[in-house]
């Protein structure tokens, strides 16, 4: 098992038994040992709030990822030499969150401070801010870019100051900046926070027409960036496998070109992945989020660069 898998399953990344698809003669991704790209399955759900299962979507994404075809078109390359190894599974221990969320950036710190591009794949949102803390620990100045349907800007939510819902509020506490995409979902005192602070959002009603002012604002942020992706991002109707679904999402080829933009203009260091909650015999869902972590690692590698 595993070379013929497209994100390369370890074997502690399933969790039980299951016959692969056979591939016969396609061309596998390479799994390498020193590689570009390390992909991070983080199984992590602490705090979900609504709907649960985001614990189930690093597998789900993995499994999914079989299916996705080895030749991009839009780039016009065969995306089978992309230098990648997925990680076993990474579970914090800790009771404490913050504990937890500390031994999570510890092993991001591990694999950004080796130079690899790292993937994230979660698992709740709640995940993100220890390895975008890694990367500011390892790179100085960054950004992030923020695609999601909620601000996720309060200083707590029930009880916890590290809840999904509060995620981008530790990274603004950090001083980090932060440019938001496909909000749609916001609190009184999160549009206050937005307001005093002038945090850059592009509103969920606003993406048909995006493309202009994502480009101006993402030319605000520092060089290095972070991208951070809730998969309820996306519209409902394209992937209703998610916890808190909010209506007037991203489509697919509007997200794809803000997408392959961040890559092109910047040094994008790392990216996960979060807020997938399969649901059982809907796979279109887990498919589209595979294909969106295939298209960012196809244009880390192979957009050309603007910047
Ligand atoms: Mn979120």
């Amino acid at each position: 098992m595993g070379d013929h898998l497209k994100f390369a399953i370890p074997d502690e990344a399933l969790s039980h038994d299951e016959a692969l698809p056979e591939h016969g003669d396609e061309p596998a991704l390479r799994e390498v040992a020193d590689p570009e790209i390390v992909i991070l399955p983080v199984p992590y759900e602490r705090t979900t709030s609504y709907g649960v299962g985001t614990g189930a979507g690093p597998e789900a994404i993995l499994r999914a990822s079989h299916y996705i075809e080895l030749y991009d078109e839009e780039l016009d390359r065969d995306l089978s030499g992309l230098s990648l190894a997925t990680l076993p599974p990474f579970t914090p221990q800790a009771v404490d969150l913050g504990v937890a969320l500390g031994e999570l950036q510890a092993e991001a710190y591990r694999h950004l401070s080796a130079g690899k591009f790292l993937m994230t794949l979660g698992g709740e949102h709640g995940l993100s801010s220890a390895p975008v803390k890694a990367a500011q620990a390892v790179c100085g100045e960054i950004g992030v870019v923020q695609f999601d349907a909620h601000s996720d800007l309060r200083d707590q939510y029930e009880g916890s100051p590290y809840s999904h819902a509060s995620v981008m509020r530790r990274i603004f506490d950090a001083g980090i900046p932060s440019l938001a995409v496909g909000v749609r979902a916001i609190s009184g005192p999160e549009m206050a926070l937005v307001k005093e602070h002038q945090i850059p959002v592009i509103w969920g009603h606003e993406l048909a027409t995006a493309e202009s002012r994502f480009e101006n604002l993402l030319a605000k942020l520092p060089p290095t960036v972070y991208v951070t992706f809730d998969v309820d991002f996306f519209d409902p109707s394209l992937v209703p496998a998610t916890g808190t679904p909010e209506p007037g999402g991203g489509f697919w080829n509007q997200t794809m070109r803000l997408l392959r933009m961040i890559f092109e203009r910047k040094q994008v260091v790392a990216m996960d992945v979060v807020e997938l909650a399969p649901i059982s015999g809907q796979p279109a869902s887990d498919f589209v989020v595979a294909k969106l972590v295939m298209k960012a690692l196809a244009y880390r590698s192979f957009a050309p660069q603007t910047r």
